[in-house]
């Protein structure tokens, strides 16, 4: 297995697709895909254009769709819900599919949706995702951090790094045959320093700060868990998980 990280997906090249693509947008994409599924959710369907979420949603029984849409951070005018994992119980989504679309995260999502699998990944269900490459041994994985408006993000590079840790913990791979980039190396290196204190960390981080602004503090606290869900988010057909 060769892994890449790349920061943001813009960073992808665009010339090739890897064996399996892994999506991270920790604050909060892939963390509310994944408690969504967790809590019995049919699917989740994650589009980049909000007009294109509406069309399609319109087809689907009101009493089977929820909207769940965010910008900058707050929750779309007129939709069911925002992008917090914390809405996402049982009671709300169960059997229902939850029509998405966030500034970022989705955005990663369509960018790799060519590729033979696609996963998403957060903090959250971080074992399940390794599992899964342990066992499949996927022979190139991307893992593509959604990042902010094109740049770096420090929560969803400390979640590639977290990946990248257990892989290695749990295999007899090196570090030099599991890193494509210089990436995965800085990756593993910022959850080693931090893992102990990944809240700590999202506090400093651009986007937990954002979110702090509009006091989503428990969301922080929520996703900053790790390996608390066994759900593998997996692409079923392109832009549906
Ligand atoms: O950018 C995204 O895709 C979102 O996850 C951002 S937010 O956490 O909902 O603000």
């Amino acid at each position: 297995m060769k892994l890449f990280i790349y920061h943001t997906p813009e960073l992808t090249p665009t010339d090739k697709t890897p064996d399996c693509a892994i999506v991270v947008d920790v604050l909060r994409a892939t963390s509310t895909i994944a408690t969504v599924l967790a809590s019995g959710g049919e699917a989740v369907q994650a589009f980049s254009n909000l007009d294109q979420l509406i069309a399609v949603s319109e087809n689907w029984p009101p009493e089977k769709r929820l909207r769940a849409g965010e910008r900058g951070g707050a929750k779309v005018t007129g939709f069911e819900l925002g992008n917090s994992p914390l809405d996402c119980t049982p009671e709300v989504v169960k059997g229902r599919r939850l029509f998405i679309s966030t500034t970022n995260g989705t955005r990663a999502l369509q960018r790799v949706q060519d590729s033979p699998i696609v996963l998403a990944a957060a903090l959250i269900n971080r074992a399940t995702v390794v599992k899964f490459l342990l066992e499949k041994q996927p022979e190139i994985v991307w893992i593509v951090g959604s990042g902010w408006e094109g740049s770096f993000s420090l929560e969803d590079t400390v979640c590639a790094g977290a990946i990248a840790h257990s892989v290695l913990a749990q295999s007899q791979i090196s570090p030099a045959e599991l890193a494509g980039n210089d990436e995965v190396i800085s990756a593993i290196a910022l959850y080693a320093q931090w893992q102990n204190d990944l809240l700590g960390l999202f506090h400093h981080a651009s986007h937990g700060q954002r979110l702090l602004r509009l006091e989503s503090h428990e969301d922080l606290k929520y996703c900053a868990q790790t390996d608390i869900l066994d759900v593998l988010p997996i692409q079923q057909e392109p832009g549906v998980l």
